[in-house]
């Protein structure tokens, strides 16, 4: 994992990356002035959504031979070197028999969530729909024979999600690509580079894979990632998403496809202070893993997950919260009790979230955090004044203020030093977050 950090570091920076301020985090720069034709008006609304991770590595759950492995259920192939007839193994034992589309796609929705991307193919190279290019797919090579990823469009529709997809370049399965340190009995994967010669068969390979996902799936949106194996080129990158865009151009896709190319950035398990210039979305995990892991128990609280989304929004960009399904297809109960909580203050708060732009203000406010719309400045409030009151830094007189949970009431305004007071409360209404809804004049201007 050292390693693939690296690599990742080695990539962005060759790629111009941006650095932000001294958390030694590195982002990838959202592709500037880059054409495309993609549709992020749903994308940029959305604001919240489920990331899964679900595949043979569920089978494991972050166990190998009676020994925990860190670093990722997913990457249980490469961090336990496991041999490749071992790893192909694990298909006989995934049998999700309790998998039920329309409840994966319900919890979403009551989490508020607008988006559904899930694993199609991870680093592992195993396919979680029916896919023609290979056999090592959910379909064919499971005694389960069904085909998740047929029900979740339909299932996601219903709810009044958007079905995306995520895929891996890296594969620690294809014979088109060479691991790292081949063993027959202690492998190391990651990164793979391509077998001399093989680089357009892989190329290939994707695209009819990325066909079926598009014509049969309807997937809105590629999630690559992988991007880091040896041999991935600029050429490669370009040729990828030219092919994606000759099938649908309205199809949005993440910047790590790489080489600049893509829709958005994808900042992951951290929030860039002030948001990033382009579109952007901040993946991130409820515990410590992508992949489910049995004896992973490092939940972040609601209240620590209801302050990340707010953090994304007054960035103005998304926040995308994974969970990791069991080898019997469940979310876990620890991350449904956590996104319901997280639907619960959003039913109340949800206007100050959705189709809301990022903070006019540049620097941090004392008491949390704010979003806008066109007349409407909405305050989320993380630490509620002692004070009883809320100092807002802005030139712009108050119209009327709010809490959203109780819009009739009108709070008590005026003008300040420091800039608008607004009288809230002694108690905070909501103590995870309270939004205070200003209506105002014209576009806010910042002191
Ligand atoms: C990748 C995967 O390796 C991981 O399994 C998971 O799918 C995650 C969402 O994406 O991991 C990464 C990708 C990028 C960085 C670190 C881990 N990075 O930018 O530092």
């Amino acid at each position: 994992m050292k390693f693939k950090q690296l690599a990742m570091t080695m990539i962005f920076a060759a790629a111009g990356a941006l650095t932000l301020g001294n958390s030694g985090k590195t982002f990838a720069a959202a592709p500037a002035g880059k054409k495309h034709t993609a549709d992020m008006r749903w994308w940029k609304k959305a604001r919240f959504g489920m990331f899964i991770h679900w595949g043979l590595y569920a089978v494991p759950a972050g166990v190998w031979h009676g020994k925990h492995i860190g670093e990722g259920g997913e990457w249980i192939k490469n961090n336990a070197h496991i041999p490749n007839r071992q790893y192909n193994a694990l298909a006989r034992k995934f049998d999700p028999v309790d998998f039920n589309a329309n409840q994966w796609a319900t919890i979403a929705r009551k989490a508020g969530m607008k988006y559904m991307v899930i694993t199609s193919k991870h680093h592992d190279g195993f396919c979680m729909f029916n896919t023609k290019a290979t056999n090592f797919n959910v379909v064919k090579a499971t005694p389960w024979h069904k085909d998740p990823l047929a029900m979740l469009p339909a299932a996601c529709k219903a709810q009044g999600i958007t079905f995306c997809t995520y895929y891996s370049i890296m594969d620690w399965h294809s014979r088109d690509q060479v691991p790292a340190h081949p063993s027959a009995t202690h492998p190391t994967y990651n990164p793979t580079h391509f077998a001399p010669g093989r680089g357009e068969a892989y190329l290939h390979y994707m695209e009819r894979q990325l066909h079926e996902l598009v014509t049969q799936y309807h997937t809105h949106l590629f999630w690559f990632d992988g991007q880091w194996m040896h041999g991935w080129d600029r050429s490669d990158a370009r040729q990828l998403y030219t092919y994606i865009r000759s099938i649908d151009p309205t199809i949005i896709i993440n910047s790590r496809i790489g080489f600049g190319y893509g829709d958005y950035a994808t900042p992951e398990q951290s929030i860039p202070p002030r948001g990033l210039p382009g579109p952007w979305e901040t993946c991130m995990t409820i515990n410590n893993t992508w992949g489910y892991v049995s004896w992973d128990h490092h939940w972040k609280s609601s209240t620590m997950l209801i302050h990340h989304l707010i953090h994304c929004a007054s960035g103005g960009g998304n926040f995308l919260l994974n969970v990791g399904p069991t080898a019997k297809g469940i979310i876990p109960k620890p991350e449904v009790r956590r996104l319901m909580a997280m639907g619960k203050w959003l039913r109340v708060n949800g206007d100050a979230i959705y189709g809301s732009h990022r903070t006019p203000f540049a620097k941090a406010l004392s008491f949390g955090y704010a979003t806008q719309k066109p007349g409407k400045l909405f305050l989320e409030v993380t630490k509620w004044p002692k004070s009883r009151t809320l100092v807002v830094p802005m030139h712009n007189k108050i119209v009327r203020a709010y809490l959203l949970s109780n819009p009739y009431i009108p709070l008590q305004t005026a003008s300040g030093h420091d800039g608008q007071l607004v009288y809230v409360p002694a108690q905070a209404p909501d103590s995870v977050a309270t939004v205070v809804v200003l209506q105002v004049d014209g576009a806010v201007r910042p002191m």
